[in-house]
């Protein structure tokens, strides 16, 4: 199996992440999406963001390929359910998840983009920020209460989903809007019990910390983005 991967991205970081939590064989290829060559748009099937998959067909019919990072979670653990399952079996419960790593992505990574690049401080700033706290106390309601991780005590997709961002919501929220989570009441502190636990786990150790001089490298990466410019499509509700 292929990885397309920039190592920055947090919605890459969420399929390199299931692969190695699952133990998965696979060649991470590193690319720049923003170069749009004729080889790009071809490898990523048009949809030209990272991250993408690509299979090799068992029936040896050519390969398959796979995009949007969370269709790649779901496409990870069909094709090994038996490894490290980051999905329930019970339909019920699998629903449910998948309900929240859409949730993540409507009321959580928009507002982080959104406060990030509001260059001024005001009204969109404010607005941003609350919306953020708003969106995260929503999960934070989901998680299961003993935890330390979403669904319990094993790591699931929807931790997979959610850890890129938040710890983009710590370190480039903190060094660029000088932001911090609350950290008053019962509900919040059970986040922090989930963000430690989630910072502990070896594949984002090996996503994250295991590059050289990570964490100064993801905030100089961010800059342009603190001034207001980068992706322009990140900040969008979908
Ligand atoms: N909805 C996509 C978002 C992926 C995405 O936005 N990736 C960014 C890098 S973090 C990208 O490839 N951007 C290239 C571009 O916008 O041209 C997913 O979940 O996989």
């Amino acid at each position: 199996m292929k990885l397309y991967n920039a190592w920055y991205c947090p919605f890459a970081q969420r399929a390199w992440m299931a692969l190695v939590h699952k133990g998965i064989d696979f060649e991470c290829i590193e690319v720049d999406p923003y170069n749009k060559t004729d080889w790009w748009v071809k490898t990523s099937r048009g949809a030209e963001l990272v991250p993408v998959v690509v299979q090799v067909n068992a029936d040896g019919s050519g390969e398959t390929t796979i995009v949007e990072s969370n269709r790649i979670l779901e496409f990870l653990e069909d094709f090994a359910p038996d490894q490290n399952a980051i999905f329930a079996r019970d339909p019920v419960q699998r629903a449910e998840q998948k309900y929240w790593m859409d949730q993540i992505g409507i009321k959580v990574t928009p507002y982080l983009y959104r406060f990030l690049k509001v260059s001024g401080a005001g009204e969109q700033r404010d607005e941003a920020r609350e919306k953020l706290i708003e969106g995260l106390s929503k999960l934070i309601v989901a998680m299961n209460v003993d935890g330390p991780y979403f669904n319990g005590d094993s790591v699931s997709a929807v931790d997979i989903a959610l850890i890129p961002f938040a710890y983009r919501i710590d370190v480039l929220l903190g060094a660029y809007r000088d932001f911090g989570l609350p950290e008053e009441g019962e509900a919040w502190q059970r986040y922090r019990r989930w963000y430690e636990a989630m910072l502990r786990q070896p594949a984002f150790r090996k996503t994250a910390f295991d590059q050289d001089d990570y964490e100064r490298r993801l905030v100089e990466h961010y800059y342009p983005y603190s001034l207001g410019e980068g992706q322009v499509d990140v900040t969008k509700v979908s």
